[in-house]
């Protein structure tokens, strides 16, 4: 039914050059943490995808001290939630066989695309079903570029997981031309206690994502000082984002139509992503340090947002005083738990402010730029410093 999904590329290969992937004009690839690359064959001059819709199992947030993994039985394409990215350039044709190994019919649509009708993945209008078991072909030429996205057209299926990074690169380089490329799709789900089916027909969710992964277990987003950065950033749910970056402004530059042009860029610390939409932002990384990257709205800083059987109870401060609502937030960790070479020199209990749909862009100096690379590389992980002085913290034991 199954599989896991591969490792998506080491983050060290992202900066180091320039691909074609068979197109005529290099380009930076994209880099989408926790998301592997869909593959392709070249078949006269085709890029030939095979895109697989099917059940997965995936896992939002490890296993804790205070908790049991956050495992969710999701509905993805080729093992993965959400699924891989497709990466190609405007002017490619593309041809994309795409299965159903889902338990009902099913068509993918491929959101902001400019596709003859009959390609656009609805079915009823222009293509019937593709029932479970059965392959379907689409094929056409890309004539734009930007952030696209691909989805289950299938309102339901789009609430249990089914969505991916749909990323065109310009035929001609940008200017500026970006250094980092990242993508980040931002997902929301109603998943109730020891359950592990979302809730399609819920209103309410309790479980934020970015790349199908909560805080603190999405991977960093890795900057050497002085780069210029994209991050371009995807939504499919029922709630708008309000995306809000720390220590850095940057210039929104794009959205689900592909690139504004640089006189209507406008400047920001936060851009809403509502439902369907893509926005991208670039900001030059001027500011050493590890900054947040997250969902403002304050129940999407949680994870597990549900309501509580009885009351809520924690150990009171001293003098402990019966104070009504109390408490009201707690701080957990999970530092050993996510332990890799991205977290690396992250102070302890980083991870105590890291929920939902959050995650931290570091932009380091060079020559802990390089060091982090080569970690990577080796898949290491370096333990940051500990709190002088520091008092015992409010702990939660769920
Ligand atoms: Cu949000």
């Amino acid at each position: 039914m199954h599989k896991p999904a591969a490792p998506s590329e080491p983050q060290s290969k992202a900066p180091s050059q320039l691909e074609t992937l068979g197109a005529a004009t290099p380009f930076r690839p994209v880099y989408t943490p926790d998301i592997p690359k869909l593959p392709f064959k070249l078949e006269n001059g085709v890029k030939v995808f095979h895109l697989i819709a099917e059940p997965v199992r995936t896992e939002f947030l490890p296993a804790a001290s205070w908790a049991e993994a956050r495992n969710v039985d999701a509905w993805g394409f080729n093992g993965g939630v959400p699924g891989p990215t497709i990466e190609v350039q405007e002017g490619d044709r593309v041809r994309i066989h795409f299965t159903n190994n889902l338990p009902e019919p099913t068509s993918p649509h491929w959101h902001g695309l400019e596709v003859p009708q009959d390609q656009d993945g609805v079915p009823g209008i222009g293509q019937w079903l593709i029932m479970p078991g059965e392959t379907h072909t689409y094929e056409f030429m890309l004539h734009q570029h930007g952030t696209f996205f691909y989805h289950s057209h299938m309102p339901m299926q789009e609430m249990m997981g089914m969505i991916g990074f749909f990323i065109i690169h310009p035929r001609n380089a940008i200017q500026p031309q970006v250094d980092k490329d990242f993508g980040l799709i931002l997902q929301g789900w109603a998943i109730l206690p020891n359950n592990t089916v979302p809730n399609t027909m819920a209103m309410e969710f309790n479980w934020l994502t970015m790349n199908g992964k909560a805080g603190p277990a999405c991977t960093p987003l890795i900057v050497k000082h002085g780069e210029r950065v994209r991050i371009r950033l995807a939504n499919l749910g029922m709630d708008h984002h309000p995306i809000h970056l720390h220590g850095n402004q940057f210039y929104v530059t794009g959205t689900e139509g592909g690139r504004i042009p640089e006189t209507a860029w406008y400047p920001g610390n936060t851009v809403i992503v509502g439902v369907a939409q893509a926005r991208d932002i670039e900001f030059e990384a001027k500011n050493l340090g590890d900054w947040m990257l997250h969902c403002h709205l304050p129940h999407h800083m949680m994870n597990q947002m549900v309501s509580m059987v009885g009351p809520m109870h924690g150990k009171a401060p001293n003098p402990a005083k019966p104070v009504p609502g109390f408490p009201q937030d707690m701080w957990m960790t999970m530092d050993e738990e996510v332990a890799r070479a991205e977290n690396s020199w992250l102070p302890e209990g980083w991870t105590g402010a890291m929920m939902g749909m959050m995650t931290l862009v570091r932009v380091l100096p060079p020559d802990k730029y390089d060091r982090m690379l080569a970690l990577i590389k080796d898949g290491k992980y370096e333990p940051g410093p500990k709190w002088p002085n520091k008092k015992d913290a409010h702990q939660h034991h769920g």
